[in-house]
């Protein structure tokens, strides 16, 4: 049994729920026990963290080592390459993910509530979104991957993408997408497991989104 903790709204939820689909894992999702950061959830997962796994009795935390341990114990459609180096890139790129673009991302949630948004602050952060996409686009002019498969490095993309999109939409956040990612999300939204995540995600993100809006005058 593979029970996932995690709360509606958490984007490495949605970049593991991708892989799950893409790799016809069953999961069962739980709310964390005693609410997130509780003593409760603590003594099942102790870095308090979301997302985490218990698979038949085994925890862990953090989206890529989950990521990763899936896709060796669910070896079926494999979502690594088979050679040591490519393997490497793969990596590469899903470390590119998880540590600097999401993360500047995420460092706009604060500017989210209209009432409390610093125009300044969300230009400064879409520069700096920006210069992550630009590198992005260096990357993929060298990513070696073939482009037919959706690697586990892909899932993280494919959510990201859609909130830097959203917050373009409903706060003007400022970003320069280089055409090669343009191009690199457009062939990511054509994998079903990515279609069908976003339809599902696109309601908590939708809820999140809410006091984006300015007051109905
Ligand atoms: N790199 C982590 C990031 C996950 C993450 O940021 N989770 C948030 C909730 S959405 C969290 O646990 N924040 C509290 C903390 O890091 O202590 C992963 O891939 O799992």
């Amino acid at each position: 049994m593979l029970n996932i903790y995690t709360v509606p709204v958490a984007t490495y939820c949605a970049k593991l729920r991708v892989m799950m689909r893409h790799k016809s894992i069953e999961w069962t999702e739980l709310p964390p026990p005693g609410g997130y950061g509780s003593a409760e959830y603590k003594a099942i997962v102790p870095s308090g963290n979301l997302p985490a796994m218990v698979h038949d009795g085994f925890m862990l935390a953090d989206s890529e080592a989950i990521a990763e341990y899936l896709n060796e114990a669910f070896p079926e459609t494999p979502m690594l390459p088979e050679t040591l180096q490519l393997r490497a890139k793969a990596r590469e790129m899903g470390r590119f993910h998880d540590t600097r673009l999401e993360p500047a991302v995420r460092a706009m949630y604060p500017q989210v509530a209209y009432a409390t948004r610093d125009a300044e602050a969300l230009a400064a952060g879409g520069a700096i979104i920006s210069k992550h996409l630009d590198a992005l686009d260096l990357l993929l002019a060298h990513n070696p991957l073939d482009a037919e498969t959706l690697w586990l490095s892909d899932c993280g993309f494919a959510v990201t993408f859609a909130w830097i999109a959203a917050f373009e939409d409903v706060m003007g956040l400022p970003v320069v997408w280089p055409q090669s990612v343009l191009d690199y999300r457009a062939r990511l939204d054509r994998f079903e497991a990515v279609e069908i995540e976003l339809a599902h995600y696109a309601p908590a993100m939708d809820d999140y989104l809410q006091k984006a809006k300015p007051p109905a005058q």
